[in-house]
């Protein structure tokens, strides 16, 4: 068990990627605080996408909390953390995965859409991962930070002026991290998934002829899965990755590289 013991808290943990994550970490032995906002997504069955994941934790033998708050306000890493203290005694793992991607065309883009994009992305970002790392210097046993960043912190899309450098923040904000935390043994790391099928592009990929384009860009065939990039951070959290700061993970199925 590669998590063994340790308490995760997942951001954004409800639903796509955070909910892979926070499942993952289960199976690996951990107990799970999942940070969640305005969860109205009813697919999975009659309960809440968040009380659902919780369950599905608890139906494992550990232990989940679900904790609601929009990661763009300061005060809700804090919050987030304190919740998690108070419910397992400690932090080991912060998965700081909340994001939002409104595709959106660049040159009538209002203001509040860009605006909302970077309170999440990355203002959220810096808000849990100080809150987090605040309460493991404290404990005086390390911890480790994986940060969602994405295959979009190194090239562009066109409909994500707004997204993009937010995922680029995220990358950067991991690496000055690593040097900031490194002497509370607190390791800071970024996965960069690629084209992950969740419903963050749902929408955008309901366009056939844009997945089509999607998967035969992609050298291994298929868009991911949540869990494809929930493994990944899993080892980045582990002590299998303990000599791992300041790097990041493209997970990818190649896309990056694949220019013809
Ligand atoms: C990722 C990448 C994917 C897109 C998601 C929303 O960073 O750009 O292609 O589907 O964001």
């Amino acid at each position: 068990m590669l998590l063994e013991n340790k308490v995760v808290v997942v951001t954004g943990g409800s639903r796509g990627i955070g909910r892979a994550i926070a499942l993952a970490s289960a199976r690996e032995g951990a107990d799970v605080a999942i940070n969640y906002w305005g969860d109205n997504d009813r697919s999975y069955g009659k309960a809440s996408a968040v009380q659902s994941i919780v369950k599905e934790i608890e139906a494992l033998g550990r232990r989940a909390i679900a904790v609601e708050g929009n990661v763009a306000d300061h005060e809700t890493g804090k919050a987030l953390i304190a919740r998690a203290v108070e419910a397992f005694g400690h932090v080991d793992v912060l998965s700081s995965n909340a994001g939002i991607c409104p595709f959106h065309a660049f040159l009538d883009m209002p203001p509040s859409v860009y605006e909302t994009t970077v309170a999440v992305n990355l203002n959220g970002a810096f808000y849990v991962t100080q809150a987090a790392a605040n309460q493991m210097k404290a404990q005086g046993t390390g911890g480790a930070i994986v940060a969602t960043s994405s295959i979009s912190a190194l090239v562009g899309g066109g409909m994500q002026t707004h997204y993009t450098p937010t995922k680029a923040g995220v990358h950067s904000l991991m690496q000055s991290c690593a040097i900031a935390l490194g002497p509370y043994g607190i390791r800071c790391n970024s996965v960069m998934p690629g084209t992950i099928a969740t419903d963050l592009n749902a929408e955008d990929l309901a366009d056939e002829a844009k997945r089509a384009y999607m998967e035969k860009r992609i050298p291994l065939g298929r868009l991911g899965a949540p869990d494809d990039v929930a493994q990944c951070v899993v080892f980045l959290a582990s002590d299998r990755a303990r000599y791992v700061t300041g790097a990041s993970l493209l997970v990818d199925g190649g896309l990056f590289v694949n220019l013809q």
